[in-house]
């Protein structure tokens, strides 16, 4: 009789947040928080490895480059200044690829090569040529990986990922065909794989999934579906998780956080306040003023959040009409009276307002700027990205060619659609109108 050793190897699995290539980047609490839920689900079963390009704290970014961060996480990242691609040469402004230099992912990928899989973050559509950079990379210096992409980018332009020569794409949120192609079953109770980073001040959470409403900007009610709270145990095993490991402030990814606040966040920030969090809470994805009421707001104040970011877009009415009804200008009005009311200052609430809208001759940008500033909140602009598959995004192709990511550039939309001096000009006026906020 003769005995088989099987030897079971868990796969050694490179996880990587790829640079920017953008006009503008600030760590406006970014974290790769898709892969970082992908590679939880698998916590146990394989050697994970984290290269995050983005990340503040890695210890020889912080000591080269002094990378400060303000009172609630957010900072610059390291950046270099790079030649425009041909697309952007009508835009006039400075190129620059964010996050560490090249030179240290190929050292880490000879150090601590070779790997099995390396699975891909991708965010913004117009950023794949961070992916491209470190797609190359991986082929040349650990040649044996199996490289998967998955996230936003893969999601709304699934063709043109398919021509950057990766072995899986990932679109969506149906994760079984990875799961197939690692050969690993997954365990969906499992927190993100926060602990994987070696020190953590940020992190970020999502109480729901979709959003009920249909803005025609916007690609989550087509991508994600129906609004649904997520299980509230899951939501409190991460923040659980995010706070044994240090973070001290959470950024909200929910794209519609107060909805049917009852049945997410209203039980959520109950147990916050029942443990005594002590955390600060953010929402840069900003939050519809409509379901402000006293009540919710006093909770909010209490459990620690500590900036309000409000999707207001537009004070016309037309305009909102046009673009879906989210939120109402009086509604906007009553959900600062119930933030300030219960405490919030108005420095720390802003709203955003969409800078080169396709719609640009109805939305009265001027007068909804003016219409905030009277709020006493803080107005911020939010250059318009177009999204492929969303109304706006397809009528975009007016003026420029959708099937180029790069051309859904934030910083670049507004300036081919209005002119660089009109643009600055509205930019400009921002700033002057939130320089009379009191702090
Ligand atoms: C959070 C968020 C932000 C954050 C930053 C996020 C980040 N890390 O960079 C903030 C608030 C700063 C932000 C800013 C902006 N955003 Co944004 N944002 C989002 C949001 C709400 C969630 C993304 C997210 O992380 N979700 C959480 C994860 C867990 O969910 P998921 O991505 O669905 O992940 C699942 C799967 O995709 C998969 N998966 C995810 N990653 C990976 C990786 C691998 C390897 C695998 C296998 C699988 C996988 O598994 C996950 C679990 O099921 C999306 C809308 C949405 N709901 O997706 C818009 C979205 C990405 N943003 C969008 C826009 C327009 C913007 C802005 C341009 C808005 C503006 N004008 O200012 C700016 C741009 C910022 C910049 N610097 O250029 C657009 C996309 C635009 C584009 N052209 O790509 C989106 C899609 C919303 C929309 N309007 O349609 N955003
Ligand atoms: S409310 Fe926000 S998330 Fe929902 S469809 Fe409109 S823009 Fe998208």
């Amino acid at each position: 009789m003769t005995f088989a050793i099987v030897k079971i190897m868990k796969p050694k699995i490179l996880l990587v947040n790829p640079p920017i290539y953008d006009f503008a980047a600030y760590d406006f609490w970014l974290k790769p928080y898709g892969l970082l839920t992908v590679a939880g689900c698998l916590r146990g079963k394989a050697d994970f490895r984290l290269f995050d390009y983005l990340d503040r704290q890695a210890p020889f970014v912080s000591a080269q480059e002094k990378l400060a961060s303000d009172r609630w996480g957010r900072g610059r990242f390291y950046c270099e200044n790079i030649p425009r691609p041909p697309a952007f040469e009508a835009i006039p402004r400075h190129f620059r690829r964010f996050g560490m230099p090249r030179r240290m992912f190929c050292d880490y990928l000879a150090t601590e090569g070779p790997f099995d899989f390396a699975l891909i973050q991708t965010t913004m559509t117009y950023w794949y040529r961070g992916l491209e950079e470190t797609i190359e990379d991986v082929r040349k210096l650990s040649p044996g990986a199996k490289i998967v992409l998955g996230g936003n980018y893969v999601t709304l332009c699934p063709d043109h990922a398919g021509g950057l020569g990766m072995d899986l794409l990932v679109p969506g949120a149906d994760l079984d065909p990875l799961w197939e192609y690692l050969e690993i079953p997954p365990d969906l109770e499992q927190p993100p794989l926060w602990d994987v980073y070696p020190k953590l001040d940020v992190g970020t959470l999502k109480l729901t999934d979709g959003c009920p409403f249909s803005c025609t900007y916007c690609s989550v009610p087509k991508v994600y579906g129906k609004f649904k709270p997520r299980p509230m145990r899951h939501c409190l095993l991460e923040l659980e998780l995010m706070r044994q490991l240090g973070v001290e402030n959470i950024a909200f990814y929910d794209d519609a956080l107060l909805f049917e606040a009852e049945t997410a966040l209203v039980p959520f920030l109950n147990e916050v306040v029942g443990r005594n969090a002590k955390v600060s809470f953010h929402t840069p994805n900003a939050l519809n003023a409509r379901f402000v009421t006293a009540e919710l707001a006093e909770l909010m104040v209490r459990a620690g959040f500590k900036t309000f970011y409000l999707g207001f877009e537009s004070a016309s009415v037309r305009w909102q009409n046009r673009t879906g009804s989210k939120v109402f200008s009086e509604e906007l009005a009553q959900a600062v009276e119930h933030l300030i009311g219960a405490g919030a200052k108005g420095s720390n609430i802003t709203a955003y307002q969409i800078l080169g809208h396709p719609h640009i001759e109805i939305q009265e940008l001027e007068t909804s700027m003016r219409f905030v500033r009277k709020l006493g909140i803080r107005g911020m602009l939010a250059d318009f990205s177009p999204v492929p598959g969303t109304a706006d995004g397809e009528y975009c192709r007016k003026w420029i060619n959708m099937d180029e990511p790069l051309m859904h550039n934030k910083t670049a939309f507004p300036i081919i659609l209005l002119g660089f001096d009109e643009s600055n000009r509205l930019k400009d006026l921002q700033r002057e109108l939130n320089r009379s906020i009191r702090r």
